[in-house]
């Protein structure tokens, strides 16, 4: 059976993660507190109501559900202010060349993304149209670490998960590909990144060649 690739979306294909920590700073300052870098690591991959309530948790705050869909709004629409901006240009290096590549050799190509915002982003970069299947927030009930999002895209491939590569940038992410018995390529920083079958810091180190060697080990 051949080959098929899962895109993760922020920190992979585009740098949207840096928008995204910009919007929640601005939403923890206003309620009168900050977090870290470091603790920002732990916010990526992970769904937006699953985030607001981390960073809560960190500053010690409790909100009713009804207080919790009014503070993801307003940080959503501080982010999409931002991602509305976006250019082809924000597309990480080696992306275009790397999707180039899998789409001429036929290889199938999903995103799975925990963001409901995927379309917006996909839009404003040019990149929908490598697409074969595409999972996103929108599409799946539990947030990565749990393996659904890639699951479904592999479903919507038509192919089995042990034929499946995903690209992620995040440990939640990379656990969710674990656990759906996928191989997984980290993207970034090593010490953010466990327990992956390969890593590299951007795509351009990424070639078919290196893909199709995971698949003996
Ligand atoms: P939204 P990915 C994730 O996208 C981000 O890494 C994470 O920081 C964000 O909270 C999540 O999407 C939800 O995004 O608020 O736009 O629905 O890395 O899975 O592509
Ligand atoms: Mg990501």
């Amino acid at each position: 059976q051949q080959i098929a690739c899962i895109f993760d979306l922020d920190g992979v294909l585009v740098d949207t993660a840096v928008y995204h920590y910009k919007a929640w700073k601005q939403l923890a300052n206003s309620l009168g507190f900050d977090f870290t870098q470091l603790q920002n690591e732990q916010l990526k991959g992970v769904n937006r109501m699953r985030s607001l309530e981390m960073i809560l948790d960190w500053g010690g705050m409790q909100k009713s559900a009804e207080e919790k869909e009014e503070l993801a709004s307003l940080k959503n629409s501080w982010y999409v202010a931002m991602i509305n901006k976006m250019t082809t240009d924000e597309v990480l290096p080696g992306s275009l060349t790397l999707l180039t590549e899998l789409k001429s050799s036929g290889i199938k190509i999903a995103l799975g993304s925990a963001s409901k915002n995927s379309s917006i982003i996909l839009q404003r970069t040019n990149l929908a149209h490598f697409f074969d299947a595409i999972v996103d927030g929108n599409s799946v009930t539990t947030s990565k670490p749990d393996p659904e999002v890639f699951l479904k895209a592999a479903e919507m491939l038509n192919t089995e998960p042990e034929n499946c590569v995903v690209f992620e940038d995040a440990q939640a992410g990379v656990m969710a590909a674990l656990a759906g018995n996928m191989k997984v390529i980290g993207i970034g920083d090593e010490e953010h990144l466990k327990e992956t079958h390969l890593i590299a810091k951007d795509l351009s180190e990424i070639t078919l060649g290196k893909i199709l060697a995971l698949r003996n080990n």
